[in-house]
């Protein structure tokens, strides 16, 4: 999630404190005590619940990892070329050079090989054991964590919540599409916080944050209330992640995904991308008007609006 700037500002410093206290924290667990990749469904709703996050190994096939990492590489280039990329990972230089990393929203719109990803078994698999079976997408946005960039303010992906926070009401699916260590920019996170029932704050002592670490076509479900941030890139290579943030159906989307996408975008979509995406009414919410004959069923975006009316 993008985090607003109040909260950058409130919680960089201790971001940077943390950067550089990075090689005695990497040691505050043994190695078998958190998660580890695995294929066990069981397993991972288990490290999910406990830790925050879990890791599903080989979620993508090469295959798989080449064709969306393609699309979104040169989708990526492409922005930068028009210049009107969304760059983040630190200040504006004073000679305006921007910072190093980059975000490419709105990938539905911007790739078919971006569909299949919420129809991956992962979500009902281990979204929907967190946030019910009615999740929708929320948005779906990479983040290319580039050689220089700094560490991002650590924060919660729902901070939008009130205290006291009861449960998960969002969670990250973070795409590894390429593989992703504590040098290269993975993810800065702090197992259990999601437990902790308050949101970070300097004087917070971050000694349990990790870098998050997994091979390519790795996929990492993390819980909304868990304490996580982009990691700081000391390579030479970029760290290229892909994030489908989820929510549960009655919460506003980040991405307004009816006005956001292209109408000849939905159309391409089957009924399941479709209901996955929250164009399926969700009790009284969501609906249009003409509504839908009956709950549950989709919306037509494309349906003739009723519009003024009246008896002449
Ligand atoms: O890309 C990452 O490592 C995490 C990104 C993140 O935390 C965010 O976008 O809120």
């Amino acid at each position: 999630m993008i985090v607003p700037e109040a909260a950058r500002a409130r919680t960089q410093a201790v971001a940077t404190r943390r950067n550089s206290e990075e090689r005695s924290m990497s040691t505050a667990y043994s190695p078998t005590e958190l998660p580890q990749p695995t294929e066990d469904w069981d397993q991972l709703r288990a490290d999910l619940d406990e830790h925050g996050y879990c890791l599903l190994a080989n979620a993508l096939s090469p295959a798989q990892v080449e064709t969306v990492r393609g699309r979104l590489l040169d989708q990526a280039a492409g922005e930068m070329a028009d210049g009107i990329a969304f760059r983040d990972g630190g200040p504006v230089a004073d000679d305006g050079t921007p910072p190093p990393n980059q975000r490419v929203l709105n990938m539905l719109d911007k790739g078919e090989e971006f569909h299949q990803l919420l129809l991956h078994p992962i979500v009902d698999e281990v979204v929907c054991h967190l946030l019910g079976n009615q999740v929708i997408s929320s948005s779906v946005t990479a983040n290319i964590a580039n050689p220089g960039g700094q560490p991002q303010a650590l924060h919660s992906d729902q901070g939008y919540v009130d205290i006291p926070i009861t449960d998960a009401v969002v969670c990250n699916t973070l795409w590894m599409l390429c593989d992703f260590t504590a040098e290269n920019g993975g993810t800065n996170l702090i197992p259990g916080s999601h437990h902790w029932n308050r949101y970070p704050d300097p004087v917070d002592d971050y000694s349990k944050c990790i870098g998050l670490e997994g091979p390519v076509g790795t996929a990492c479900v993390f819980d909304g209330r868990v304490w996580h941030g982009t990691g700081p890139n000391r390579t030479q290579e970029p760290r290229i992640g892909l994030l489908n943030y989820w929510c549960r159906p009655w919460l506003r989307q980040q991405e307004n995904m009816a006005a956001s996408l292209r109408p000849e975008t939905v159309a391409t979509m089957p009924e399941r991308l479709l209901q996955r995406i929250g164009f399926q009414v969700y009790g009284s919410l969501g609906n249009i008007d003409p509504a839908p004959d009956q709950q549950g069923l989709l919306v037509d975006p494309g349906k003739p609006r009723v519009g003024r009316r009246s008896v002449p």
